[in-house]
C-alpha cells in the first residue's frame, strides 16, 4: 500500500502528525533595495528604519522568504524609456495604467542588490519580478497584467503557509499589491506598519482602507 505522511491521523495532545505541513506562517520582505532607501535613485522616505524592525521580528515566523525589483535597462516602467514623460506621471503600458518611474532596480546595478544591513539568514528564497521590459510587476505573486506568476504562491503553498505577513517597501506599491494578492490566493495577509514605509502617506491611507475592506489586517 502507498503510505504517505500527510495521512497520518493529528494527534490532539502533541499537534502531531495530521497533515503533512502544519499551519504555517511567512513573513514576506518586500523589495529592500539600495534604490528604495534615502539616497537611491526612488526613494522611500525614511524607509531605512524598516531594516533593523525587520532583522527583529524575522524568528518570529516558521518561513521568511523576500523580493527583489530586477527590471532590465529600458524598462518599460521608467519615464526615460518614454518620449517626454515627466517623472511619477500616470501613462499606460501594455494598456495597463503606468506610474513613469525614474530608472531603478536595474539587474546587476548596486541600487537593485538587497541591502546588506538586512539580515538575510533565514530569507529562505528571494522571488525577482520586473524582469519583462513590457509589464510592471508591484505584486510579489504576479506582474501587474497577472499574466505570469512568480510561482511564490505556489511555494508558500508548498511549504504548508496559511497566513503572510507583509513587510518592505514601499507600502503603497510592493507591499500593498503583495499583500492584496495573498488576501485573493486565499491566504490570511497582515501589513506589519512598523516595518513598512511609502512613497505616498495619502496614497497609503487609501491602500489600508481598501486591504481591510478585502478581508486583510494591519498590525
Ligand atoms: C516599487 C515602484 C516601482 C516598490 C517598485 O517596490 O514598491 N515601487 N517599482
Ligand atoms: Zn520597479
Amino acid at each position: 500500500m502507498l503510505w504517505f505522511p500527510s495521512f497520518e491521523p493529528l494527534n490532539e495532545q502533541t499537534g502531531k502528525g495530521g497533515r503533512y505541513n502544519q499551519a504555517m506562517k511567512a513573513l514576506i520582505i518586500v523589495d529592500i533595495q539600495y534604490d528604495f532607501l534615502p539616497g537611491g535613485a526612488l526613494p522611500v522616505e525614511r524607509g531605512d528604519e524598516v531594516i533593523p524592525v525587520i532583522n527583529r521580528i524575522q524568528d518570529k515566523y516558521d518561513l521568511v522568504v523576500a523580493t527583489q525589483d530586477w527590471h532590465p535597462a529600458k524598462h518599460g516602467s521608467f519615464a526615460s524609456a518614454h518620449k517626454g514623460a515627466q517623472l511619477f506621471e500616470e501613462r499606460t503600458l501594455g494598456g495597463l495604467p503606468q506610474v513613469m518611474w525614474p530608472d531603478h532596480c536595474v539587474q546587476m546595478t548596486h541600487g537593485a542588490e538587497l541591502v546588506a544591513d538586512l539580515d538575510q539568514r533565514l530569507v529562505e528564497v528571494v522571488f525577482r519580478k520586473g524582469m519583462d521590459p513590457k509589464i510592471d510587476s508591484y505584486s510579489g505573486f504576479f506582474d501587474n497584467g497577472r499574466k505570469k506568476a512568480t510561482g511564490l504562491a505556489d511555494y508558500l503553498k508548498g511549504k504548508g503557509v496559511e497566513a503572510v505577513h507583509v513587510c518592505g517597501l514601499a507600502a503603497d506599491y510592493c507591499v500593498y499589491y503583495t499583500a492584496m494578492d495573498a488576501l485573493d490566493l486565499g491566504f490570511k495577509a497582515s501589513i506589519i506598519e512598523a516595518a513598512t514605509r511609502p512613497i505616498s502617506a495619502t496614497g497609503f491611507e487609501a491602500a489600508k482602507q481598501e486591504f481591510l475592506a478585502r478581508g486583510g489586517w494591519v498590525e
